[in-house]
């Protein structure tokens, strides 16, 4: 696309040698813990965000000393899948070698781990290599991890949807050999190495790509820029819908930017699954923004062109004609909590972990609790786009064991609420260095208050999907919640309404700015009338039904 000047950041990948930088003499400067000036930026398309704990900034600014800069590593897991030993590696590397000893799981089935220091980044990747795994374009402008639905029932079915999220995730990684020679000591290589698919400059931004089944819409596809529903035939996997153009994030006073649903493009077979993949990224590599970041991402370049220009430019380069959209429904978006048997026979528990937090308290030790059990089990690991984590593929005469494992490490038998179960947060602080209020340590007790509030006015058996995000890049979907919070600052909230169980809603703006007190107040208000309407048994769809939004 022709515009003004192009952003500084591609300039720096430009000039990046392929994502090379000069990330390598850095690592070797003690003077500073951090990473200085394009490497900053370029350490995130190898899975790393630079970042301090916000909670100690302003003390070690006052003893003149610089922020205590670490780097937050997300690891790759298409679909969230990983084994007891690979969990058991980084369980490990998170107790020695990190500042929070706690393993996190993201919203997009990704694990982090935060506080990692300088010396201890080369050897994170050498143990992720040893593992299986890695960090790549996990961050960046990159096709970053990609979703699968949590399927533990139809067992089947997940493995043939999973198997898709590994190969689309393949199909569009970084080429470049950077990452192993940067980290795992790899042999160099001519850095005149082609990006065939994503470019030698890589994508405009970032880019997010869901594979789903439903009824289950756990991986929240109209937060996602390129979606692939699974349609299906008696347990058979026969192709795709394929939605594009999704995306929450919206900066603060610019009204060029927006939250928006994904477009339905059509249906496509199986054997179109990676070119119409490939297609959607390079199209939207070419004709994405790249001078103005903010409208960067595909809803923009779709809004700007149209969504049939696109589909057209779509089938053009994949060589296919999408069919019509094959009839789908989702209706929820939850987790099964608890015990399931698959199809095939084999058992799986579905954990809940507040805000994916894998960390000891005295009272609760779920993160040895989940490394005695990764030590016994024969499956895997599920990481939901809950935040949540699944205990799958246990045989029959194993599920006692595994029980009660889950149950002395407090890992199950705590009553947590519906309310507290369909609620979520993003991390914000203490380490986002976004953040513009608290969520993912105010959650517990936002949650608490609404299910009171459901009590007090008889609802407590309904629940309401409430989410909170530390500010308007909307990490924590709550811009596809029923009622969702964007932070504006400590205790002060944008209140939206109005989103809809299945997230193909999104919410409306009821107030900007609001003290967090005068949010319960409004809350107390109109679950009053929830209560004495009875016109609908979700929240969401009462507000738009009674026009309160
Ligand atoms: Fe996010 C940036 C955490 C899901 C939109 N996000 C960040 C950073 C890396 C802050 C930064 O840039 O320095 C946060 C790190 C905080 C920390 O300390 O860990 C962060 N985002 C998260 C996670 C961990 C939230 C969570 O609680 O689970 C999720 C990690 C997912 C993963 O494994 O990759 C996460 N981020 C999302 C989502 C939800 C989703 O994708 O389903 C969104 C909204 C959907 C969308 O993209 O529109 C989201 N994050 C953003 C944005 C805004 C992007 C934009 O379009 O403008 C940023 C800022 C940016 O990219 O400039 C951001
Ligand atoms: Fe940080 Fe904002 Fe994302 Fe929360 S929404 S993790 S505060 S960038």
């Amino acid at each position: 696309m022709k515009d003004s000047k192009l952003s500084d950041n591609e300039r720096l990948k430009a000039e990046s040698k392929h994502l090379r930088g000069t990330i390598t003499q850095d690592l070797q400067n003690p003077i500073t813990g951090g990473f200085e000036g394009d490497n900053f930026q370029l350490i995130r398309f190898h899975g790393m965000y630079q970042q301090d704990d916000r909670d100690i900034r302003q003390e070690r600014l006052k003893q003149k000393l610089e922020p205590l800069h670490t780097v937050m590593l997300r690891v790759r897991l298409p679909g969230g899948i990983i084994t007891p030993n690979q969990w058991l590696g980084i369980d490990e590397f998170a107790s020695k070698h990190t500042q929070y000893a706690s393993i996190r799981v993201t919203n997009r089935q990704a694990i982090q781990l935060h506080g990692v220091l300088k010396p201890n980044i080369k050897p994170v990747h050498k143990l992720l290599d040893k593992l299986g795994l890695d960090s790549k374009a996990t961050a960046g402008d990159v096709n970053r991890n990609v979703l699968c639905t949590s399927n533990p029932i139809e067992s089947e079915l997940h493995q043939q949807t999973y198997q898709w999220a590994k190969k689309i995730s393949e199909h569009l990684l970084p080429k470049t050999r950077a990452y192993a020679e940067i980290w795992l000591d790899g042999e160099k290589v001519d850095t005149s190495e082609h990006e065939p698919i994503l470019g030698d400059t890589y994508l405009p931004r970032k880019f997010k790509t869901t594979v789903s089944v439903p009824p289950l819409n756990d991986v929240d596809i109209h937060a996602n820029d390129l979606n692939f529903v699974a349609i299906s035939d008696r347990g058979q996997l026969t192709g795709f819908n394929v939605l594009v153009g999704g995306g929450l994030a919206m900066t603060y006073n610019d009204k060029s930017t927006y939250p928006r649903l994904a477009s339905e493009l059509g249906f496509i077979e199986l054997k179109d699954v990676l070119s119409v993949a490939q297609a959607v990224v390079s199209v939207q590599r070419d004709w994405g923004n790249r001078s103005n970041r903010r409208n960067a991402k595909t809803k923009y370049t779709l809004d700007r062109v149209g969504v049939d220009v696109f589909k057209h430019e779509v089938e053009k380069r994949a060589g296919i004609q999408f069919s019509a959209i094959k009839p789908y429904e989702f209706t929820m978006r939850g987790d099964r909590l608890g015990w399931t048997k698959g199809v095939d026979g084999d058992n799986h528990l579905t954990l809940f972990i507040p805000s994916g937090r894998v960390i000891d308290s005295s009272q609760k030790p779920i993160k040895t609790g989940m490394a005695e059990i990764a030590k016994v089990h024969t499956g895997d690991f599920r990481l939901t786009p809950n935040q949540n984590l699944i205990i799958a593929g246990v045989k029959d005469q194993d599920i006692a064991k595994i029980n009660e494992l889950a149950e002395r490490y407090k890992l199950i038998g705590e009553a947590f609420s519906k309310q507290r179960i369909q609620s979520m947060a993003c991390v914000s602080l203490p380490t986002c260095p976004l953040a513009m209020a608290e969520a993912e340590r105010v959650i517990d007790e936002y949650a608490t208050k609404i299910y009171q509030l459901l009590i007090n006015h008889n609802l407590e058996d309904r629940d309401i999907i409430f989410r909170v995000t530390g500010c308007p890049n909307g990490c924590g979907r709550a811009l596809l919640a029923e009622v969702g919070l964007v932070g504006r600052a400590i205790g002060r909230y944008d209140l939206y309404l109005g989103g809809n169980r299945n997230g193909s809603r999104i919410p409306r703006l009821y107030e900007a700015n609001l003290p967090i007190e005068r949010i319960f107040t409004i809350m107390d208000e109109l679950v009053a009338c929830w209560a004495n309407a009875a016109t609908s048994d979700y929240f969401g769809d009462f507000l738009i039904n009674e026009k309160v939004v």
